[in-house]
């Protein structure tokens, strides 16, 4: 167990929270891969508080709002900025992008663009650690949208069926793009779903980081234990769906209200008012924090391009050979006449 003291909670969401910042500035600036980038500010303590209760060995998928959930279980800032610029240096040699990163170091298993897609991998990863007998835990990372997919459903029953190590962990944002939960789904108390599947489950409102940390303990002991859990994390999506969204359907005034419900301020006053940590201290702490990500932004700038001929690589398994490059393969045809 680790980062579970209110001073180590805090500097993990402010972790993400500056990181993400840096993610719009990057996007900004035009140095980002794609057009795509889907910013976790508002819901730090989901990240944060479930991956505080995970172990070495654990292994993740997430979806594609999953920078915060990455950061949180361990990655370098450096790597992962490098990786959403899209250079040699990232984590996916830049093959992967925002809503691609995996690392199997760290047990991740993948981001995954598709709604719903990271889902069942955690039920085959769940499955190999029970016949390894290695203790660990799978979990899902997905939005709330994907409660819409059946594939939740699907990967719900075989986990309860075959009593996997696997946690489904829902960060329920109120929006699947423009779309709010009371509009998509007739009952927003998602856990009941998964009670219905035999899971352990619960919702916790995400403005208090330890609340969500007591509730992962709580569910991921029992994940471990061969009782599959569902854990679904209430908070705010702060901003547009992704960068280029600007939410006009959303009242300004909703807009203020969810805002409030900030997770990274929430434990920043109660550091304050319990006096575990003063003003001064907060303030370097957080410059400490904005350094280390403005350093994450400067190794990603002045990371390489990949190079053409390693498309295909970690692409295949390293037994197949790799297929010629369309550059080279049309180059060649055109040759032929
Ligand atoms: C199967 C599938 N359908 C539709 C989309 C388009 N899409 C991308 S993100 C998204 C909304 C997802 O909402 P949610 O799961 O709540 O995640 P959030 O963006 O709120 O983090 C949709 C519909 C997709 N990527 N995959
Ligand atoms: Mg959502």
């Amino acid at each position: 167990m680790k980062n579970t003291t209110l001073p180590q909670l805090y500097q993990e969401m402010r972790r993400v929270r500056t990181f993400e910042e840096r993610v719009g500035e990057l996007f900004v600036r035009g140095q980002s891969a794609g057009s795509m980038l889907h910013l976790s500010i508002g819901e730090e303590s989901a990240a944060v508080g479930v991956c505080a209760r995970m172990r070495d060995g654990d292994t993740f998928t997430t979806h594609h709002r999953g920078h915060g959930i990455f950061l949180a279980r361990g990655a370098d800032p450096d790597r992962m900025m490098a990786e959403i610029a899209g250079k040699d240096t990232g984590y996916c040699h830049g093959k992967g992008g925002s809503m691609h990163i995996a690392d199997m170091g760290l047990g991740h298993l993948g981001a995954n663009a598709i709604v719903g897609g990271g889902i069942p991998a955690v039920v085959g990863a769940g499955l190999s650690a029970r016949h390894q007998k290695s203790g660990a835990v799978s979990v899902a990372f997905f939005g709330d949208g994907a409660t819409g997919q059946g594939i939740l459903y699907e990967s719900m029953n075989m986990a309860a069926l075959w009593k996997l190590p696997v946690m489904f962990v829902c960060i329920n944002n109120q929006y699947g793009m423009g779309t709010r939960i009371d509009q998509a789904t007739a009952n927003p108390d998602l856990h009941e779903r998964a009670a219905a599947f035999g899971l352990a489950a619960r919702t916790v409102d995400g403005l208090e980081v330890e609340d969500v940390v007591e509730a992962a303990t709580d569910l991921m002991e029992q994940a471990r234990g061969g009782t599959p859990a569902f854990l679904a994390i209430d908070c705010y999506r702060f901003y547009g769906h992704a960068r280029k969204d600007k939410s006009p359907y959303r009242e300004e005034l909703e807009e203020e209200e969810g805002r409030k419900k900030d997770p990274v301020l929430q434990a920043r006053e109660k550091l304050l008012t319990t006096g575990l940590m003063d003003t001064a201290e907060l303030d370097a702490l957080d410059d400490e924090i904005a350094r280390e990500m403005d350093a994450a932004i400067d190794f990603a700038i002045a990371g390489e391009e990949p190079q053409m001929q390693s498309m295909f690589r970690d692409v295949y398994a390293p037994t197949e050979p790799e297929p010629e490059p369309v550059r080279t393969r049309l180059d060649r045809i055109l040759a032929q006449g």
